[in-house]
């Protein structure tokens, strides 16, 4: 009789205050979030308590004030999903990665001193990184919506993970990374060598700075990373920076999207996502337009044809 929904409050990974949407039941709060329009779905966190097993068991406190050291990861895994969930239910009218409410789960504390994140197919998944090159992955809303970006990739243009299907699939998650936290053109750098300021994982602008081409020209033949896939990102990555510089984020965000849920598919290459983002800009904003012109040169000066 006494299950609620509550607003509890929580540390993040690096040490900012945030409020919680959190669920009272039987003496304890959980990180569950029951106040989005779901229809039945949740946003659920839980912890791995360092090992292996998915989805591990329900963050809880019990006074609703999250500020415990190991709480961080917890806070950050459940409150960036409810902004990311926020971010496609108001900017692209999507109900969750399934577009039908489907519930959000995130396990934080993943194995140990793990130096990743990733979506499995059902729910994210975030390690602690060791220290020195991560910090806990979830305390970065780039990490956050790049891996639940995968879970929409998946639900739509099921971009296939291998080649440049799949390196594009890993720009669609970098570029809606950018959406979500545009402050900058570095993705995870909320969490990346967390002793060392200014760097990042990745870059729209400068993919070289991390190993990265950014041209056709250079573009990598290999067989490791299921085939540079988080390699030759860093092309479409470039044709994004150069898009979104020159029309603004507003414009290009619907036109990513649309192109992700209309015009992409499984096996779509370089060339065909030229012309998916070019059709979603024709729709949206007409083929004569200097938005439609703007796209094109992008990736015309990232030789993709
Ligand atoms: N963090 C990586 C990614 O989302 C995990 C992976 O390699 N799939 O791309
Ligand atoms: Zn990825
Ligand atoms: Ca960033």
């Amino acid at each position: 009789v006494t299950d609620a929904a509550t607003t509890g409050r929580g540390t993040g990974v690096n040490g900012d205050t945030k409020t919680l949407n959190t669920y009272f039941s039987n003496g304890t709060y959980y990180l569950y979030d029951t106040t989005k329009p779901m229809s039945g779905g949740v946003i659920q966190t839980a912890t791995a308590q360092n090992r292996s097993t998915l989805p591990g068991v329900y963050s809880t406190d019990a006074d609703n004030a999250w500020t415990a050291s190991n709480q961080r990861a917890d806070v950050d895994a459940h409150y960036y999903a409810g902004v990311v969930y926020d971010y496609y239910y108001n900017t692209h009218n999507r109900n969750s990665y399934d577009n039908r409410g489907a519930s959000i789960t995130s396990t934080v504390h993943y194995q140990t001193n793990y130096n990743n994140a990733f979506w499995n197919g059902s729910q994210m998944v975030y390690g602690d990184g060791d220290g020195t090159t991560f910090a806990p992955l979830s305390g970065a809303l780039d990490v956050v919506a790049h891996e639940i970006t995968h879970a929409v990739t998946e639900r739509t243009a099921g971009l296939q993970y291998q080649n440049q299907s799949g390196a594009l699939n890993e720009s669609m998650s970098d570029v809606f990374g950018y959406f979500l936290d545009p402050n900058d053109w570095l993705l995870g750098e909320d969490v990346y060598t967390p002793k060392v300021s200014g760097d990042g994982l990745r870059s729209l602008s400068n993919p070289e700075s991390y190993g990265q081409p950014s041209t056709m020209s250079n573009y990598v033949n290999t067989t490791s990373d299921n085939g540079g896939v988080h390699i030759n990102s860093g092309i479409p990555n470039k044709a994004a920076y150069y898009t979104i510089s020159s029309i603004g984020k507003a414009q290009a965000e619907k036109i990513y999207y649309r192109a992700l849920t209309t015009y992409l598919t499984p096996t779509s290459n370089f060339s065909n996502a030229k012309s998916a983002l070019l059709q979603a800009a024709s729709d949206l904003y007409g083929s004569n337009s200097s938005t439609y012109n703007a796209v094109k040169s992008a990736w015309d000066r990232v030789g993709v044809n």
